[in-house]
């Protein structure tokens, strides 16, 4: 039995103030945890200990947005994934399509720093998703294919016992244009039989979290699919009181 988890992804957005208050909302709603749901918040690395400060002894766990290849040397402006454990992080998300389009990080980068995050201790969040353009060619799941497979090449199939997969397709994030519940379990469905291919067990157990506008009045019908675990939740994590309807949507 697959546990549920819902992830908040602040992006780059908050400041102590607004992060503050977002969480005097959060917490004690929180604090005892819903209906078994694990639920995960990855702030801007600057918020992390004022966060992870904050959560202490309630249910929420603390994640990160990113984290390099390698854990420390001459590497400015990034953030090792030691320094996030030591800052309490426990989740860290890898491959968001927005770093991945922006910053033109590749698969096989973050395939090493899926492994560098392992290596530490944390549980990579690893996104991948499709393009508008590359659904309507009919290349949506040799895209995702591609982008889960370059991790498996180099950190095998057992590395997904301590990782989630969050499916992100990027025309549907920040659009308001949530994929059809449908459409996400399709490709949720491929994904699980993807990983069944190297091993069934693992595949069995691996979350799979459904991205892209999830909110209040979406999350129960895409969470109640076979295949979607729960989700990673930009925007309307933003709002305390409508990621907590979203936390409380799974069934
Ligand atoms: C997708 C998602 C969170 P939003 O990026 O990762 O954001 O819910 O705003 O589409």
């Amino acid at each position: 039995m697959r546990r549920a988890l819902v992830v908040g992804n602040w992006k780059m957005n908050g400041t102590r103030d607004s992060i503050s208050e977002l969480l005097r909302a959060l917490v004690p709603a929180v604090s005892h945890g819903i209906n078994g749901v694990d639920i995960v918040v990855c702030p801007p690395s600057p918020y992390l200990t004022v966060v992870a400060d904050a959560i202490k002894g309630c249910e929420i766990v603390l994640g990160a947005q990113n984290a390099w290849c390698e854990n420390g040397g001459a590497y400015t402006g990034e953030v090792a994934p030691g320094m996030l454990v030591d800052c309490r992080a426990r989740y860290v998300i890898l491959g968001h399509s927005e770093r991945r389009q922006q910053l033109a990080e590749t698969d096989e980068l973050i395939a090493q720093k899926f492994v560098a995050a392992q290596r530490e201790g944390l549980i990579p969040i690893l996104c991948v998703g499709e393009t508008l353009a590359q659904r309507d060619d009919g290349h949506a799941e040799a895209t995702v294919s591609g982008q889960i497979n370059a991790v498996l090449t180099v950190a095998g199939v057992a590395a997904f016992e301590r990782a989630i997969i969050a499916y992100e397709p990027v025309w549907a994030i920040g659009t308001g244009c949530s994929a059809s519940a449908q459409e996400a379990q399709q490709m949720h469905a491929f994904i699980r039989t993807l990983i069944a291919g190297h091993d069934e067990e693992v595949a069995g157990a691996v979350q799979l979290l459904y991205g892209g506008s999830v909110n209040p009045g979406n999350a129960a019908e895409l969470f109640e699919q076979a295949d979607i675990d729960g989700g990673l939740v930009g925007g309307a994590s933003l709002d305390a009181a409508a990621f907590i309807e979203i936390c409380n949507s799974v069934s």
